[in-house]
Formats: C-alpha cells, sequence, structure tokens
C-alpha cells in the first residue's frame, strides 16, 4: 500500500479528506458503522444511529458507500444543514421552528403532528431539535406527505383509501 491516496479526477478535496479519515480501513468503502463517525450535529454530538442508518440506505449499494455516492449524501445533507439554520434559532429547532419549515415547504403539519415529533426527536429537557431530528422528521414528513399528495389527485386534503393502500403506503415510505 503506499504513500497517501489519490483523490479520484474532479473529486472535492475537503471531501475526499473527510472520506480517507471516515474510511479506517481504508479498502476505499464505508460501512454504515464508519459513516457514523463523520456524521455531526452543529453542538459536535453524533447523529442518532436511525438517522445514520435512513441516510445510509438512502445512497450506499447495499452493504457499500463510495465515494462518489458519499458525495451526494454529504452534498444532500449540506441542503438540509441550510434549511435547518435557516429556519432555526438559539442552537435549535424549536416545535414551531420545525412547523415553519415545513410549511415553508409546502407540507401543512398540524400542531398535533409536530407535537407528536418533537416528543420522539427533540431533547426532553429543552424541546429543541438537533440537526439529526430534524433530518427524521422530515423524512417521516415528506415522503408520506408526497405519496398522499398523488392520491389526491383534485387536491382537496381528502383521500379515500382502504387498509390495504393505507398500509402500502406506510410500508413503502418507511424512512
Ligand atoms: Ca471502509
Amino acid at each position: 500500500m503506499g504513500g497517501p491516496r489519490q483523490p479520484p479526477p474532479g473529486a472535492d478535496p475537503q471531501l475526499w479528506q473527510l472520506f480517507c479519515t471516515t474510511d479506517t480501513d481504508a479498502n476505499g468503502y464505508l460501512t454504515e458503522q464508519e459513516l457514523a463517525y463523520a456524521l455531526r450535529n452543529t453542538d459536535h454530538t453524533p447523529f442518532d444511529v436511525a438517522t445514520v442508518h435512513a441516510i445510509f440506505r438512502m445512497f450506499a449499494t447495499g452493504t457499500c458507500l463510495d465515494f462518489p455516492s458519499f458525495t451526494s449524501l454529504m452534498r444532500y445533507l449540506d441542503q438540509w444543514r441550510q434549511i435547518y439554520h435557516t429556519f432555526s434559532t438559539q442552537g435549535g429547532m424549536t416545535g414551531r421552528e420545525l412547523q415553519r419549515a415545513l410549511n415553508a415547504f409546502g407540507y401543512n403539519v398540524q400542531d398535533g403532528v409536530i407535537q407528536k415529533l418533537t416528543r420522539r426527536f427533540a431533547s426532553p429537557q429543552t424541546g429543541i431539535m438537533n440537526f439529526d431530528g430534524f433530518i427524521q422528521s422530515c423524512l417521516i414528513v415528506k415522503p408520506l406527505s408526497d405519496a398522499f399528495s398523488k392520491l389526491d389527485t383534485n387536491r382537496t386534503g381528502w383521500v379515500n383509501m382502504n387498509y390495504e393502500t393505507f398500509l402500502d403506503l406506510v410500508a413503502s415510505n418507511l424512512p
């Protein structure tokens, strides 16, 4: 093995460096455990394992995440991070701010749902959500809302669906 690993042509040097540090066994792929090390909240706490798992599955091929997929993953997270910072104040996101962020993207999420998401993903002490909790909330609301919208063809906010369709909708959109 000898010398430092060369980045692929066109690689973002900062991302390449992060990839090499994260790829602790230097086999050219990240496992979910290796990726977990690279994903941090603003306060440097690691991401919740469920969030790492959901994101890893979105970008990895099987159990391996190569550098191009890692680049896409980090860019995807950057976009969410910008949204998170736009809508959050005081070093974290309150339920109100989460609601505002989701509304801005056309997801008209009611108070009751926001409370449930906050209870699940925010700190029980402060009610403040870290970046990883925000992602988890979006990974629940966005795909389910998009799937609902597809069925709500006349845009009334009402859909008539049977049990099987409902279960299929949920099962197809698990984070
Ligand atoms: Ca590896």
